[in-house]
């Protein structure tokens, strides 16, 4: 474990990149313990590791195989429990459940970077959960916005949509439904949210609830996929109801897959996060407040690929796709 007791800042700043370098035992040991295990989460996980070998910086990994809070815990506590670690850079998979687990990481002495997802209302200044560095992610409830936007150009404007989501009570994909429904209410009169499910991170769940939206809904115009499971759950519904480029579909992520679907017309808009910016990133401010630097943005928002039919051979936009080994 990394130690500073008493070291003045302006020798802390000078002496980052010998640190850095130094011995076994003064290395910075960083436990990464993102969602669940998907294309969205092992493209951080390479930003992670570009980091940790660029700065010098030891990273433990343990990537839950499902999604959820009694998944994460005990993989979290075991993080905990073995001694070594500065600092824990995650995703909670629950805005409120976490913070209890994620509370004991600080009390142990590990300082805590959230990813993606967020703790309380993600303000980590003013809100009422204020330990961890930073929050570095999507503003989810703009992507939500885009994506609203994105599916009324797709049905001209009018027509039933319905929401794909994951869980309640997580920032990202909760932002995601609020942008969109804001926009759907705010803008677009004539369209008509019919309804939203939660398939708990199980593409196969999604891909029963669209089926069961679209047998319900006949007239149904169009979809939006909240992340990876949700959107090709979506999407692999409407191609096997044969209703493929007529019930359009929006999804969040970029996966390989929701490429495809958009080169063949059943996706109108798929929506690039950067989870390899949000892994680099964590890492970075994980070394610089090791370094004694108090300025660290509370939150940095990383930005998005807007991805359409007309831009995804583009080079500047196929480069967010989401490319796991
Ligand atoms: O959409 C991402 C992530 O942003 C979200 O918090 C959980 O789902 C994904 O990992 C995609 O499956």
């Amino acid at each position: 474990m990394f130690k500073i007791i008493g070291v003045p800042l302006a020798a802390l700043a000078l002496s980052v990149a010998p640190l850095a370098a130094s011995a076994q035992d003064d290395q910075i040991t960083i436990g990464f313990l993102p969602g669940v295990v998907d294309p969205f989460y092992q493209v951080m996980e390479l930003g992670v590791n570009a980091a940790a070998e660029d700065l010098g910086v030891k990273v433990v990994t343990q990537i839950p195989a499902t999604w959820g809070v009694e998944v994460q815990t005990p993989l979290l506590d075991a993080m905990i429990a073995r001694g070594d670690l500065d600092y824990i850079v995650t995703a909670p998979t629950d805005k409120e459940q976490m913070v209890g687990p994620l509370q004991s990481a600080i009390d142990a002495g590990i300082k805590v970077i959230t990813v993606d997802t967020f703790l309380g209302d993600g303000d980590y200044a003013n809100g009422p959960v204020t330990f961890p560095i930073s929050y570095i992610g999507s503003d989810n409830v703009e992507g939500g916005r885009i994506s609203a936007r994105g599916l009324a150009k797709a049905i001209d404007g009018k027509g039933k949509v319905y929401i794909n989501s994951t869980n309640p009570n997580v920032s990202s994909v909760e932002g995601r439904a609020v942008g969109f429904n804001e926009v759907m209410d705010n803008e677009y009169p004539d369209i008509e949210v019919v309804g939203l499910d939660f398939n708990l991170d199980d593409q196969n769940t999604a891909v029963q609830q669209t089926a069961a939206t679209l047998a319900r809904v006949p007239d149904l115009a169009g979809v939006f996929g909240t992340n990876v499971f949700s959107a090709n759950g979506a999407g692999t519904a409407v191609v096997n109801a044969g209703l493929g480029g007529e019930v359009q579909v929006v999804a969040y992520d970029a996966t390989k897959f929701a490429i495809e679907q958009l080169r063949e017309g059943v996706v109108s808009l798929v929506l690039a996060q950067k989870p390899f910016d949000m892994g680099y990133m964590a890492v970075q401010f994980a070394v610089a407040d090791a370094a004694g630097v108090t300025s660290l943005p509370r939150r940095v928002e990383t930005g998005f690929a807007i991805i359409d039919i007309d831009n995804l051979d583009d080079p500047e936009v196929s480069r967010f796709v989401y490319q796991v080994p």
